[in-house]
């Protein structure tokens, strides 16, 4: 009922009287005032006059679907969105949603996780109502070996999303990350289950810091990571960037799933990229290595050229990389 009413005074620009809406949701003035009260309580600020009725003022920033749907220019991702308060991890949540069955598209959204996860087990900080930290559940007719391309489409979308939404302009780090002034802003988490050569389901797990203070960070990570508010010095709306975020996922990913190639964005990407022409440290469980990343190729792997003068190709999974003075 919410929903609906809010939907009505959207439509209203002006005033509209709790008649009005009385009539055309066939319900009782006193369901409409409940449910106006209820909307103020989840932060609408919506002016109520005896005489003239009703009036939206301001909607708040929180996720909320219907928010975030009149922003949405998508056919099928975030159609079906999964708004939440408080989960342990979106891709955890996600995981478990697609053990049983899915819309292909789905979008979990949470203001708060309490185990946000980062790659190989660490974790991702995600306080409440500062972020946005979500999870879009896929079904890609793709090879798994094509995956790891998917994360850095993610990137690519978020990147635009943050520059048109926020005007600042941030870069990627290959594989995973973006940054802004050397700072990590956003993390990107692809996780899937595949047979040998079918992909189950892929979920991609996107954390971007918007709004948080820098006391909002945990001590550990005051000195390397960052939000769109610290950078730009204003706040800015998490809704119009999560929507925005999932048009150009969407668009990027089409493509990607029609052809199976990320040829047609590897440029933007390289353009974005912070590690191009720099000297960086590579490292895994299984590797340590130093040089020059002279390219990122067609299948979205990190060409890095050793101290001999040989190019190393560095496929994406459980790697990083990080500048020889610093972050990167
Ligand atoms: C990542 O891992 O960067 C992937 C992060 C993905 C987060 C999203 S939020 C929605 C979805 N649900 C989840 O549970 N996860 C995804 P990695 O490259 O491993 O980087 C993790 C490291 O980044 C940590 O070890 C910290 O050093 C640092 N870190 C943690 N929280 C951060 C934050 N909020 N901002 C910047 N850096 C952070």
């Amino acid at each position: 009922m919410k929903e609906k009413i809010l939907l009505e005074l959207k439509k209203h620009p002006g005033y509209i009287s709790g008649e009005e809406i009385s009539n055309r949701l066939q319900v009782s003035r006193t369901a409409i005032w409940k449910n106006i009260n209820q909307l103020k309580e989840i932060g609408y600020v919506i002016d109520s006059q005896t005489k003239k009725g009703y009036k939206l003022l301001e909607s708040p920033d929180n996720l909320l679907p219907q928010e975030i749907e009149d922003h949405l220019k998508t056919e099928f991702i975030g159609q079906n969105l999964k708004c939440f308060e408080q989960v342990d991890s979106t891709n955890l949540y996600a995981k478990r949603m697609a053990e049983d069955s899915f819309e292909d598209g789905t979008v979990i959204i949470a203001e708060e996780q309490l185990k946000g996860k980062g790659r190989i087990g660490r974790a991702w900080a995600s306080p409440k109502e500062k972020g946005i930290w979500m999870t879009i559940m896929l079904k890609p007719k793709v090879s798994p070996t094509d995956a790891a391309k998917v994360t850095l489409l993610a990137a690519c979308a978020a990147c635009k999303a943050i520059e048109q939404t926020c005007e600042v302009y941030p870069k990627i780090k290959w594989p995973n990350d973006i940054v802004l002034n050397g700072k990590k802003l956003c993390g990107i988490l692809t996780e899937m289950s595949a047979e040998l050569d079918e992909i189950i389901y892929l979920i991609v797990g996107i954390g971007v810091n918007v709004n948080l203070d820098l006391q909002d960070f945990p001590q550990e990570l005051q000195g390397v990571a960052t939000s769109i508010k610290i950078e730009k010095g204003s706040p800015v709306s998490r809704r119009d960037l999560t929507a925005a975020i999932i048009n150009h996922f969407e668009s990027y990913y089409k493509v990607f799933t029609e052809t199976g190639s990320i040829m047609s964005y590897i440029q933007e990407y390289k353009e974005k990229s912070a590690v191009l022409g720099k000297e960086v440290r590579v490292t895994s469980s299984t590797l340590q290595l130093t040089g020059t990343v002279v390219d990122i190729s067609q299948e979205g792997q990190l060409l890095l050229k050793l101290e001999d003068g040989s190019i190393k190709e560095i496929i994406s999974g459980e790697v990083s990389v990080r500048g020889l003075n610093g972050y990167i």
